[in-house]
């Protein structure tokens, strides 16, 4: 028998096996685990490491904020960096704005990546209006085309919604098997400081980390926990930066909710201290949550290592450096109009590679896990996507493990103008990325074309083994609370 395609040689590793085989694919998918397979096109893997191509979970690809500013990233780029960077798929956001239907926000995003991107791709959801209309019929509808997750946020005047409403998301879509995601920051704080620094005269970029507090998010986190087990929805934190978060979604965790955690790159590699870099410099390096200290990325690798986090990130959020993004209120705009975020979707897997695998902190089984594997079960892609199983797709990315590189701006293949990440040196990069068996990034060349990549039609995820917690007042033989767990309004 003749495959399409074998890679040879290599070492295998996935969420939970390390292994030496070939691979054999055809039509795109993997049709065999062995040895000695024949293809008719071979690729060498002796000395590399042969792993499930990366899934990026958080990142912002042709998105414009609440205030009107677009990411410098569309499906193209975005997904060009993404797939350099050992990506073969990605699940960028659809966010909808207050006035939006959902169905005509999941529409324009159809129209933004279809033709565009170069890997598979789908969106989670951003609900900034959950109108009875969304939550009834808009909602299901989104389900139904594969959308199956969501993101909301408690912050952001634009953007945040209440506790009861975010009760009527957690509600909805825990009745459908999906998972909401949470930006979980207490407003009030974040306002209530960002007016003392402003009237201070305090503008700088550094005032950002100030202004957003770890009692912000760790109050956050813990009504956000409180309110999806009151009513026993699953529930993703985001982006987690603190201790304080890391240690309120591990607790949620030992007593068996479906609380999951996700952290990202910077907060591991950067401190707040770029934040002091001379004159509007320190722009480069403002993030919501903000970067922290040294003692927080020592807690975070802890949370890595024993399992709080199920997902790892890059949080992509590319805004120039000039007046497209960054500096788009003028050269010495105060923080609190600055957007929030920075890139680094192609650097995500090698800077947890180097900094985890290379200096012994994760093995390249939890690796693979936190890049692929979970994202692949938690957002209903499992496994069809995020391990190297028969009959998976061949979302391949083979890594030479040894190969040490300087980052820089030009290797990031992204729209941006900079890299926060510069400079680093970094050990482990992908050298071939294979998406449904077709190279597409090989010996630094993008192979493929954009517009290949498809989107991907997700089911709902399997909760199985958290046994979830019970409201009595919400218990269906009491009080109406059927009626209530459903959300009617009797
Ligand atoms: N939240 C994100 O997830 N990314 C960028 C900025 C933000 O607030
Ligand atoms: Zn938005
Ligand atoms: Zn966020
Ligand atoms: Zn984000």
């Amino acid at each position: 028998m003749q495959f399409d395609l074998v890679i040879t040689g290599g070492t295998i590793a996935t969420a939970s096996d390390t292994f030496a085989a070939d691979i054999g694919i055809t039509g795109g998918k993997i049709a065999a685990l062995g040895t000695g397979l024949q293809g008719a096109d071979t690729i060498d893997a002796a000395g590399k490491l042969v792993l499930p191509g990366g899934i990026e979970a958080h990142c912002h690809i042709a998105q414009e904020s609440a205030t009107g500013g677009m990411t410098a990233d569309d499906y193209r780029s975005g997904s060009i960096s993404a797939a350099f960077g050992g990506n073969s798929s990605f699940v960028p956001f659809a966010a909808q704005h207050r006035g939006m239907g959902v169905t005509e926000t999941l529409d324009l995003y159809d129209s933004r990546a279809e033709g565009a991107s170069v890997i598979d791709y789908g969106y989670h959801l951003i609900i900034a209006d959950p109108t009875e209309n969304a939550l009834r019929d808009e909602l299901p509808a989104a389900f139904a085309r594969g959308v199956t997750s969501f993101k909301v946020f408690m912050t952001y005047d634009l953007m945040k919604i209440d506790d009861g409403q975010f009760l009527d998301i957690l509600s909805t879509a825990r009745d459908h098997g999906a998972l909401t995601m949470v930006h979980a920051e207490n407003s009030g704080i974040i306002r209530w400081i960002t007016d003392r620094l402003m009237a201070g005269g305090h503008t700088a970029p550094r005032y950002h980390a100030i202004s957003h507090p770890a009692a912000a998010e760790a109050e956050a986190i813990n009504r956000a926990i409180t309110l999806a087990r009151f009513v026993d929805a699953p529930l993703m934190i985001v982006h987690v930066s603190t201790p304080e978060g890391a240690d309120l979604v591990a607790r949620a965790r030992l007593e068996g909710a479906k609380i999951f955690g996700e952290t990202c790159a910077q907060y591991l590699m950067l401190t707040r201290d770029d934040l002091d870099r001379p004159g509007m410099e320190g722009a480069k390096f403002m993030c919501s949550p903000p970067l922290r200290d040294r003692a927080t990325q020592d807690a975070l690798w802890r949370h890595l290592q024993v399992g709080t986090f199920s997902v790892f990130s890059s949080d992509h959020a590319p805004y120039r450096f000039d007046d497209s993004g960054k500096l788009a209120k003028g050269p010495d705009a105060p923080f609190k109009v600055i957007a929030n975020g920075m890139p680094g979707i192609a650097l995500r897997l090698p800077m947890l590679f180097s900094e985890g695998v290379a200096k012994g902190r994760l093995t390249i089984n939890q690796f693979v896990a936190l890049t692929a594997t979970n994202q692949a079960k938690l957002f209903g892609m499992h496994p069809t996507k995020g391990t190297i199983a028969i009959g998976s797709d061949g979302d391949i990315a083979i890594w030479d493990p040894t190969k040490t590189r300087t980052v820089t701006l030009a290797d990031q293949h992204d729209n941006m103008d900079y890299t926060p990440f510069e400079g680093m040196e970094l050990t482990g990069w992908p050298v071939t990325v294979l998406s449904r068996g077709e190279r597409i990034v090989d010996a630094g060349e993008l192979v493929a074309k954009p517009g290949r990549g498809r989107f991907i039609k997700r089911a709902p995820a399997d909760f199985t083994g958290y046994p979830g917690s019970h409201t009595p007042e919400l218990d269906p033989t009491l009080n109406f609370g059927a009626d209530i767990a459903r959300g009617r309004r009797t």
